[in-house]
């Protein structure tokens, strides 16, 4: 089945400048800002700016050169909010909600980055 990007939906408006966000940082294809709903001390979503629903979709139909400027962000982010395991950092974690199931609010892909207390054990 095709994937239908709805152009309205509001991360779609904040690439496009129509309603502000909290930028963190911008690349070439990327965009991460803070996440309104904080889940977290430290709470970022990083989306790419190519018209992609989600993960499957941006794995499927974007270039190499967004896939690895959005890989790279996500790593460069963790990394400016100090919260990479290791290096100071007491860790994170990276969500990606898609489709129904995963209650996906907002129909472009973003992944949740998570951190700055214990989340605890997700998967048991
Ligand atoms: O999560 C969608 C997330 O998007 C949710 O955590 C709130 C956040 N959100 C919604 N609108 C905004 C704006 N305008 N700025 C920043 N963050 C926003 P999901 O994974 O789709 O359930």
């Amino acid at each position: 089945m095709p994937y239908a990007y709805d152009d309205q939906n509001i991360f779609a408006k904040i690439l496009r400048g129509e309603i502000p966000c909290g930028k963190v940082m911008e690349t070439e294809h990327t965009l991460a800002f803070h996440d309104i709903s904080e889940q977290a001390p430290h709470h970022v979503l990083v989306i790419p700016k190519g018209p992609y629903v989600c993960f499957d979709h941006f794995a499927t139909e974007a270039s190499d050169a967004e896939i690895i400027d959005y890989t790279r962000t996500i790593g460069a982010v963790c990394k400016q909010l100090g919260i990479e395991p290791g290096e100071g950092g007491d860790g994170y974690r990276l969500i990606a909600n898609a489709g129904r199931d995963a209650v996906q609010e907002v129909p472009h892909l973003h992944v949740h980055i998570l951190g700055g207390r214990p989340l605890g054990r997700m998967l048991q």
